[in-house]
């Protein structure tokens, strides 16, 4: 089997903690390569529910997880997520996690700034989680960032620390926010070195030796292609490479070290956050899909926005994440439901079009072109063979894969594990 990428393919939440999970077991590294404690996996194994942000899903099967450099790393969220998890018995030792030592690092400014951000931003708020994601990956292009090798060498880490107040405290004046002593800062920093170091390392030289004894690594994305911040709905993305393609630069491996991606998508869109939503429903069936498939954030708690599946939205993830497969959750969700929308252009002033415009006003004036399905009676739930499908189901699966263009290699039926259908 060839190394893994799980990427979302819609707006995120697709489902990719549990498929992350149960391709963990067939691999011996997992590794996270992009994004921060905004993302939210929850895993579902026997009668223990974990929810995860940073940690990568595969410590949950006993495999080693890596936290690449292109995630920037909150060291308290890691810290609380690793007692939160131990308290459910899972230990997290640099056993079985190592974190890259040039990750960059969120500190309580960057949370501080996003809010601050979002707040002057008013109605036009992009929607984050407030983590502090987006100004921490400022820093970093920036080249401002601490990082995680520089709290082993306390007077660069000092004047470090001056440049980004500088840069960070002329900001909050802007905004009329509180500035940031550096002394707290620094003694903070310091006090976590002997907590963090041990799990620092070259992992771009870990997954070199990984890769030539033939150990197979699998690549963990978090959100999804449409928040991607070069091919997403911007500016309301997250701030990495969602796509496959970040895989490689965000954990130091070539691009040959991907080669299988699975692109993940719900059977129905959701999203999370402000931003354009073409096939999004404010009636009683968009209350439905949220009530049945429990759409609120796993991170934030925030209610998800939902709507019908949007087949031309996930042929352009598909082509942008270059994804190889597909896999499909969530379908027990539309059951029973007497016909289903799936969206396959749109119409933009007038224009049909294939794919979604890139410029913000032409998105939000995109209107969709619909196709309708009949729905299917009974239950999909917990389904395990293809067999135990309605045809309409299987019809409304094999009307997907022609639409978006890749094979459904794979339906998820519960967030159970082993509700898992094998397609092909
Ligand atoms: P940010 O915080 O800068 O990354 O926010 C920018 C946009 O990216 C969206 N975003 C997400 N969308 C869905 N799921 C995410 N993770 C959590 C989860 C969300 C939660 O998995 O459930 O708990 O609310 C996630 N993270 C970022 C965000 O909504 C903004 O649109
Ligand atoms: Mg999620």
């Amino acid at each position: 089997m060839a190394n893994v990428a799980v990427i979302g393919a819609q707006w995120g939440d697709e489902g990719k903690g549990k498929v992350v999970d149960w391709l963990a077991s067939r691999a011996d590294l997992v590794v996270r390569f992009q994004g921060g404690h905004n993302a939210g996996h929850t895993l579902v194994v026997g009668n223990v529910t974990y929810k995860l942000s940073l940690l990568p899903s595969g410590v949950v099967r006993g495999k080693l997880g890596i936290i690449g450099n292109g995630v920037v790393l909150d060291p308290d969220a890691l810290l609380a997520e690793i007692a939160k998890v131990g308290a459910q018995g899972l230990s997290v030792t640099p056993e079985n996690l190592r974190i890259a030592e040039n990750v960059p690092l969120i500190l309580p400014l960057h949370p501080a700034l996003d809010k601050a951000r979002e707040a002057a931003r008013g109605e036009d708020k992009i929607g984050t989680t407030g983590r502090g994601i987006g100004p921490a990956y400022e820093d970093k292009v920036g080249r401002r960032s601490i990082r995680l090798c520089d709290l082993a060498e306390p007077e660069t880490l000092s004047a470090k620390l001056d440049e980004l107040l500088l840069h960070h405290n002329a900001l909050f004046r802007g905004l009329g926010a509180p500035e940031f002593e550096k002394q707290p800062l620094l003694d903070a920093l310091l006090a976590l070195a002997p907590k963090l170091l041990p799990f620092a390392e070259a992992v771009w030289e870990r997954l070199d030796t990984a890769r030539s004894e033939g150990k197979r690594v699998l690549f963990e994305g978090a959100q999804a292609v449409m928040l991607d911040v070069d091919h997403g709905t911007y500016p309301y993305v997250t701030s990495s490479n969602t796509v496959a393609g970040g895989a490689a630069a965000g954990s130091g491996v070539g691009p040959d070290a991907v080669g299988y991606v699975l692109g993940i998508a719900k059977a129905y869109t959701t999203r999370v956050g402000s931003g354009p939503f073409p096939t999004e429903l404010h009636d009683e069936t968009g209350r439905l899909l949220g009530e049945r498939g429990r759409e609120f954030g796993t991170v934030t708690g925030r209610p998800r926005r939902c709507g019908w599946f949007d087949a031309a939205l996930v042929r352009q993830a598909v082509k942008l994440g270059g994804v190889n497969g597909l896999v499909v959750t969530k379908l027990d969700v539309l059951d029973g439901l007497p016909e289903l929308k799936i969206c396959i252009g749109y119409e933009v002033d007038g224009v049909r079009m294939k794919r979604l415009p890139a410029a913000q006003g032409a998105q939000s004036r995109a209107t969709p072109v619909f196709e309708t399905l009949p729905g299917w009676p009974g239950s999909t739930m917990g389904a395990r063979s293809y067999g135990e499908l309605p045809a309409e189901a299987v019809k409304y699966i094999r009307r997907i894969e022609e639409l978006v263009e890749a094979p459904v290699v794979l339906l998820s039926t519960s967030p159970e594990r082993d509700d898992t259908i094998m397609m092909k």
